[in-house]
């Protein structure tokens, strides 16, 4: 009997969703009949056998742990042909059926009017007309290009900035700067504390792992779910490391408001902690230590500066509080003892601290006092001796890899050749910038915008001492924005205050908003004009799975799976077709170069040629790195710096760890939310957000917002498969799906709530509706909602279905001199919707009510098209 023929090919692909900067999370797509079948984990032994991969082994008591010989992807990443073939895919461009652009534009009705199929040419002439258009009446600054987030891990077709190449070409744009999101605490704290790395993570991190298990005692999961995010960009490799943890005895302590998927299986103790007070609880242990004797005396003479005023503070002799356990308690929610024993066990025990960036821990406001509070503790014990570390875990710290220097897109020399948006919102300066943060205000107030520090991800901290205005002056283009370009549409449901973006973008002063993205989500409903990308599947490329938490580094020429969806065309093709429409700016573009021009050029850059030859790597289409030989030499951490604090200096001021930072007492002597020294801060005029506060009467619940463990922020919401589990979506009564709100049955007894009913999560800003979920796995105190469902709104600005709680996030930034935003640790209320309630919505909102609706994947594409699109 013939075997039955199960694939026509096999495809590789990077299955993570973290973007352009190189992939993870690697697989394998079937395809048959021109459809992808199914994706499967990669079988590294595919091409090559193990004997040819040099690959690096741990070991402590007798145990080993090594590198898998299979990937390991995250179930989004292997349910993605779900997305790829979603019913939200845009099939075709559109314009907004009542935006005229000789006419009524009718941004007013951005987000709730309809949608009609038009044609590439005319799409493409009518963004550049409108590009001409306000060039010439305001000057190219009025054109704000949205271009950063996170993404397919495209290179060549990379999401994310391929308009600013063109705008670039065409004179500049305004540059849409991305805050640093994932590591607000770390940068505008940690940074002015020990002063490495871009983001302010302890960097440099080599050999952290290895040195960890070996020496380690215990690790503190401080806002941490090794269970959870790493799946987002790399796969399951950190779950086995912590499974490894146990085996050899290192004791794994969980502090977090939730009892996260990873404290679920590996906690030895969990300590809930209330959202945003975990400075309270930091500066009790440092009490402990202090008034016990337990830290580092001697290294904390020679490494670091201002012990002496940071006891001060903490024995009360500057403002007569002593931050004694029993002060936290009363902030933090965990009982005296546990405060105790926690300090005396860290103090005992060689303790390294794990994140995977930190979570609400670093996401609330005031975010940088416990992230510097984290670097004193460390401080106080000795960082960078043997197993004493920060770990962004598994981010950074496995063994280094042979010919692996930078990644292709950190070499600032290749964009002009390739024309690339190399890092487009980190490096592709423009003379006007906004904060991501700040794009509200841009819009909406009619004053001048000044900011300190851009937050650009890379900048070096003498940016947050700058002086920054928008818009610039008239003599150098300054413009306000008058339209806008986007190919990351989800700020309403990933950033600040999404309710206040959504009237933004109704603004008269937005006069068009070009948005391009393979799926119909989020900010796309407030387009004029929809350009339909398509996805990883449909394009040629070639992929760096390099990232340090990838076990296995490797590179990877992929081969398209499918054709394109509709009349989709590729990032990159969709801003070609409008370059067409202006002379000799095609040809610009592409420089003549195909797709293997480029994937040639990609890999040359990363050393390629030193490594294997073009011909076997395009042979067998993915080379695996070995292991350097002599990986074991890299000194962990901050271990030079440990052995001699003189010769080996911290990239600060004084070269060593700065408790007390003279350069923020210098150029901020009056900012009472970040001081010289950290400090706990109850409240301020940007934010007063915690449950002392009065308006705690009316909004009792500090909330908690998580990165989804079943999508990637605003990614992957539709995917059938996932949503069928009841922490992805609440079934409600009327069959929709909402997403979940965590909630302690003590605190959903007192609300009357039992887990499926509609709620309302609500403050000032807004109303989102959500799913209760009702579960011991959450503490009193708290409410829990993910970040990036898909935006639904019932009426805009105000009431959310959806369930994007960022749209009642606050509006202020991380604090007066610091443009970071606030995704959790604020105050909210939660009621059980009556049926009477919903009904008086669906009637003064029948439009809302009357979407297309999939409960399988959620708001379809075809839901926004006058007559379903067919026409
Ligand atoms: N409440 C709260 N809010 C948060 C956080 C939090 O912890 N709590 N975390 C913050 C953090 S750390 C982050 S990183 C941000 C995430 O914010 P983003 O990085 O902006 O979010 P993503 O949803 O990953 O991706 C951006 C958009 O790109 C789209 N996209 C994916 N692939 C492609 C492609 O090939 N082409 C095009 N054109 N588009 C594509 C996605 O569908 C999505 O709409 O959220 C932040 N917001
Ligand atoms: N599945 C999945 N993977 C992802 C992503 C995703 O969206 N989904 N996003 C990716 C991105 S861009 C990033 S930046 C990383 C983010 O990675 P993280 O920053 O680690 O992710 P979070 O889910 O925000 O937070 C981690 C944990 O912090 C705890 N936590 C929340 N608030 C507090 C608090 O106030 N105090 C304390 N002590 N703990 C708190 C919660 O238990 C939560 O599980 O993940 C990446 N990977
Ligand atoms: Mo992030």
């Amino acid at each position: 009997m013939k075997p039955i023929k199960t694939k026509d090919k096999t495809v590789l692909r990077s299955l993570g969703l973290g973007g352009y900067f190189g992939g993870g999370a690697e697989g394998m797509v079937d395809v048959k009949d021109g459809k992808i079948v199914r994706i499967r984990p990669m079988r590294y032994g595919w091409k090559y056998k193990k004997e040819e991969v040099r690959q690096w082994k741990m070991e402590r008591n007798g145990k080993t742990i090594e590198p898998t010989w299979k990937s390991l992807p995250g179930p989004f990443s292997l349910a993605y042909k779900k997305r790829v073939y979603s019913p939200n895919r845009i099939q075709f461009p559109m314009k907004r059926v009542d935006w005229d652009p000789n006419g009524e534009r009718n941004t007013q009705n951005r987000g709730k009017s309809k949608y009609v199929r038009i044609s590439w040419d005319e799409a493409t002439k009518l963004i550049a007309d409108e590009i001409r258009r306000v060039h010439k009446k305001y000057g190219y600054n009025a054109i704000l290009m949205q271009g950063d987030g996170h993404g397919e891990c495209k290179t060549i077709n990379t999401p994310h900035g391929h308009p600013g190449v063109l705008l670039e070409y065409l004179g500049g744009f305004t540059l849409q700067v991305r805050n640093p999101d994932s590591w607000e605490g770390w940068y505008w704290g940690a940074k002015h504390v020990w002063g490495q790395g871009a983001q302010g993570i302890m960097y440099p991190a080599a050999n952290i792992v290895k040195d960890t298990i070996e020496h380690a005692d215990m690790v503190l999961f401080w806002g941490c779910d090794p269970e959870t995010t790493p799946w987002g960009f790399v796969g399951q490799f950190a779950s086995r490391l912590c499974y490894y943890f146990t085996e050899i005895g290192i004791k794994q302590v969980y502090i977090c408001p939730d009892c996260n998927y990873g404290a679920a299986i590996h906690a030895d103790k969990w300590i809930p902690v209330l959202p945003n007070t975990d400075a309270a609880l930091q500066l009790a242990i440092i009490y402990m230590w202090l008034t016990e004797g337990t830290y580092d005396k001697e290294y904390v003479k020679t490494h670091t500066v201002g012990m002496d005023k940071v006891a001060d503070y903490v024995l009360g002799k500057e403002d007569d509080v002593p931050k004694t356990p029993e002060w936290a308690s009363e902030k933090c929610g965990v009982p005296v003892w546990t405060i105790k024993a926690l300090a005396r066990e860290f103090a005992a025990k060689t303790t390294s601290i794990a994140h995977y960036f930190g979570g609400g821990f670093i996401r609330g406001p005031f975010s940088h006092e416990p992230a510097r509070l984290e670097c004193i503790l460390l401080g106080m014990q000795g960082l960078g001796g043997p197993g004493v570390h920060q770990h962004q875990f598994t981010y950074f710290g496995l063994p280094r890899a042979e010919g692996l220097g930078g990644t292709f897109f950190w070499n600032p020399e290749i964009e002009e050749r390739l024309a690339l948006p190399v890092l487009s919102a980190v490096s592709a300066w423009q003379q006007q910038v906004i904060p991501k943060t700040l794009i509200q205000n841009a819009i909406l107030s009619d004053e001048p915008v000044t900011f300190r520090g851009t937050g650009a991800q890379n900048a070096l901290v003498h940016d947050q001492f700058e002086h920054y205005v928008f818009p610039i002056e008239e003599e150098k283009k300054g413009s306000r924005i008058h339209m806008i370009w986007a190919d990351s549409p989800c700020r309403i449901t990933c950033w600040n205050y999404g309710h206040e973006t959504e009237l933004a973008m109704q603004s008269p002063e937005i006069e068009c908003i070009v948005v391009q993205h393979p799926w119909f989500e989020n900010d796309c409903i407030y387009g004029d004009i929809v350009l339909p990308a398509n996805t990883y599947m449909e394009v040629d490329d070639i992929v760096t799975n390099i990232r340090q938490g990838t076990m296995q580094p490797n590179i990877m020429i992929t081969e398209k799976a499918i054709e394109p969806i509709g009349e989709s065309k590729s990032d990159a093709e969709c801003v070609r077709e409008v370059a067409k429409q202006f002379e000799g700016m095609y040809d610009q573009m592409t420089d003549g170069k195909t797709t293997e021009d480029l994937q040639k050029a990609i890999w040359g850059y990363m050393g390629g040629e030193k490594l294997v030859s073009w011909e076997q790597l395009k042979e067998k289409s993915y080379w695996i790195y070995n292991t350097a030989p002599d990986w074991e030499d890299d000194p962990p951490g901050f271990r030079e710096f440990y052995n001699d604090p003189e010769k080996h200096k911290l990239n600060t001021p004084t070269g060593k760890l700065e408790f007390y930072s003279e350069a923020l007492a210098k150029a901020y002597p009056d900012d009472k939310e970040r001081g010289p020294i950290p400090r706990w801060v109850e409240k301020s005029h940007n934010h007063d957000e915690r449950l002392s506060s009065h308006r705690a009467k009316m909004f009792p619940l500090l909330i908690m917002s998580n990165h989804g463990r079943w999508r990637v922020h605003a990614q992957c919401d539709d995917i059938t498969w996932t949503r069928e589990t009841p922490t992805m979506k609440v079934t409600g009564p009327d069959g929709y799906k909402y997403e979940p709100c965590w909630m302690h049955p003590t605190e959903a007894e007192k609300r009357g709530i039992k887990t499926g009913d509609i709620v309302k999560v609500f403050n000032e800003r807004g109303i989102v509706l959500a799913g209760a979920y009702v579960t011991e796995r959450v503490r009193p105190g708290v409410t829990y909602v993910d970040h990036g469902a898909r935006h639904d709104p019932i009426k805009t600005g105000e009431i959310e279905r959806g369930g994007a709680i960022n749209t009642i996030t606050p509006g202020a930034i991380t604090s007066e001199n610091c443009v970071g935003q606030i995704g959790g640790g604020y105050l909210v209320e939660v009621q059980k919707v009556s049926g009477e309630e919903m009904d008086q919505w669906r009637r003064d909102y029948p439009e809302a009510f009357a979407r297309k609706y999939d409960p399988a994947a959620g708001l379809r594409f075809d839901a926004w098209i006058v007559d379903g699109g067919d026409k």
